[in-house]
């Protein structure tokens, strides 16, 4: 059974239901905070900073990989530090722990460019100096080394790669600093104008929701032989500014009216990498974006078209 923490949330809520729907993979149990999730046909309530919840479910499952996605966001991070390092500080260490006693077989966690902070060179390799900011930042460096020292001390197989800023459109983005990549395009379908909380030159690496789910499979799958940054891989599917998604937008709806009017969240996407250098991953397990900015403008705007008509 592969278990999927965060199963509700922008990422677990694609993940999960691509893994169930897909015969080679084993049947796939979703868990969140949320009491009941009627989307998922295996759902169970998990908090992750309970111990022995996370004990219970792993102890009465026969679990081989654990997708670990239950984490708050750089911006909800940054206004409740305290809950950002219990959730992705105390609930990693939880899950890591109670993996390692229950033999999981491999445990897939996303760390994020939110790894690297202003000291960080352009366009970072895996090996680039990371100085977080922000305490989500920070639960992504610890991450990262945690995950190595169970890797090396009790030969787990603990893997993870860098997101960028991910868009998708089946789920309303909550506490990211990148959410204003998605906001828009709800915006611009539904009300035909919005206000940016970055500046237009603001660029930064992102990547579309099918190009994640790809590669979390992916890396999952990969042979750990291959993996020479096995809790660190960069990946981008593209990286734009502010202005360039306005324009992309335009392609297709014409009169989408933008203005930028910066908030707390630029100082924290200010201290990100622009783009990535990810050719470690397309290297060592055959990284392969399908998504670049115009591809996932016209697929955004579709499939948000058709969710309004629906
Ligand atoms: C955030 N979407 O904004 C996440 C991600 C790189 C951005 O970590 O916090």
């Amino acid at each position: 059974l592969h278990l999927v923490t965060g199963a509700a949330g922008q990422i677990g809520s694609e993940l999960t239901p691509y893994l169930d729907s897909h015969s080679d993979f084993e049947f796939v149990l979703g868990t969140d905070l949320k009491e009941s999730f009627p989307a998922l046909d295996r759902y169970e309530q998990l908090d992750v900073t309970d111990r022995t919840n996370v004990n219970s479910v792993l102890e009465r499952h026969e679990i081989d990989i654990i997708f670990h996605l239950a984490a708050l966001l750089s911006a909800t991070g940054e206004h409740r530090p305290q809950s950002a390092y219990n959730v992705n500080l105390n609930g990693l260490y939880t899950v890591l722990e109670a993996a390692r006693q229950t033999d999981v077989e491999r445990v897939v966690v996303p760390s994020s460019i939110a790894f690297f902070g202003q000291h960080t060179p352009p366009i970072p390799s895996e090996r680039a100096i990371y100085s977080p900011t922000t305490m989500y930042g920070v639960s992504k460096a610890f991450f990262e080394l945690l995950g190595e020292y169970y890797n090396n001390r009790y030969d787990m197989d603990v893997r993870g790669l860098r997101l960028p800023g991910v868009i998708s459109h089946k789920t309303k983005p909550e506490g990211g600093t990148t959410d204003y990549a998605v906001e828009v395009f709800y915006e611009a379908i539904e009300s035909g104008s919005y206000t940016y909380f970055v500046r237009e030159d603001t660029r930064l690496p992102f990547v579309y929701m099918p190009d994640v789910i790809d590669a979390l499979i992916a890396i999952a799958q990969a042979d750990s032989d291959s993996l020479n940054h096995p809790c660190s891989y960069n990946i981008e599917g593209c990286s734009f500014t502010a202005r360039e998604l306005t324009a992309a937008i335009r392609d297709h709806i014409p009169h989408f009216d933008a203005d930028y009017d910066p908030d707390s969240r630029q100082k924290i996407a200010d201290t990100w990498p622009e783009t990535v250098d990810d050719s470690a991953a397309h290297h060592d397990w055959s990284w392969n974006p399908k998504y670049g900015l115009e591809e996932l403008c016209s697929d955004m705007i579709m499939e948000l078209e058709r969710q309004q008509i629906a």
